[in-house]
């Protein structure tokens, strides 16, 4: 057991060090450097070249410091809105345009998968989609032929959130739920936690200026090792259609992976 702790500490200072030279550049440290000995009196000069090798020990140091403080978080190591067409590693990734915007979709009754590789040392990963709801969903409806619309994420193939949306109006006599912003079921009002409610629909509603509802999705999850596989996907319900991915559908505007180390 305690060999095991030794091994992850030092993995741990192994990734440390490696933050140091990425946060430091050599150049900017010969710049603070020179800097401080310009400023130095003269009696310290005197010492010259002892000075300034302590000078530079002395700012690598305290580099190291304020990495293990404040550098232990890598903001959207992953970010990837698809302006540049960039399906790399993707599974069953495709792409069109809405709203001249090229995104990721649409997608029914679908999984689509991104492997992201070259994660700095970590142990949370934080995963934010913005998820853009197409038409008819139908929340938490459950009469057998239009739902419950799910729509789910995994991580490394475990699924770490499982809720639905709900496209529907709402008023006293017609108000179809939704469980999100939590996992299913709750009964939340349609398009609760939504960032954008006016966008046209895609194709069922097609024209209708409130037919896409958006929303900017976030999770915390525990994981750790080098590469990630994010799986995004649905299992929507509308027997009664004869064409199911038109009456209701999800593409995705972006993906974005920050890392943490969390103690
Ligand atoms: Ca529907
Ligand atoms: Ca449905």
């Amino acid at each position: 057991m305690k060999n095991t702790n030794s091994s992850k500490n030092i993995h741990f200072r192994f990734n440390f060090h490696l933050f140091v030279f990425q946060m430091v550049p050599l150049p900017d440290l010969l710049h603070q450097v020179d800097f401080i000995y310009s400023h130095m009196s003269f009696r310290f000069k005197h010492y010259h070249p002892f000075v300034l090798i302590l000078l530079f020990v002395s700012l690598t140091l305290n580099s190291c410091q304020d990495t293990l403080c404040g550098c232990e978080s890598f903001e959207n190591i992953y970010s990837n809105d698809f302006s540049k067409m960039d399906l790399h590693n993707f599974e069953n990734g495709r792409l069109f345009v809405f709203q001249n915007d090229t995104i990721l979709g649409n997608y029914n009754n679908e999984e689509v998968s991104v492997t992201i590789p070259g994660l700095p040392y970590h142990n949370v990963v934080r995963v934010t989609i913005e998820l853009l709801i197409h038409d008819s969903w139908d929340g938490n409806l459950d009469e057998g032929f239009s739902g419950p619309d799910f729509w789910f994420m995994k991580v490394d193939g475990e699924e770490v959130m499982r809720t639905t949306f709900s496209n529907s109006p709402c008023e006293s006599t017609y108000c179809i739920r939704q469980s999100y912003p939590h996992d299913y079921f709750r009964q939340n009002l349609p398009k609760e936690g939504a960032i954008q409610t006016i966008l046209p629909g895609l194709c069922h509603l097609r024209g209708t200026p409130n037919g896409t509802t958006k929303y900017r999705v976030t999770r915390l999850i525990k994981h750790e090792g080098p590469s990630v596989k994010l799986t995004l996907g649905d299992e929507l319900v509308q027997t009664n259609s004869p064409d199911p991915k038109c009456d209701e559908s999800w593409s995705v505007g972006k993906i974005e992976l920050s890392t943490f180390v969390v103690q």
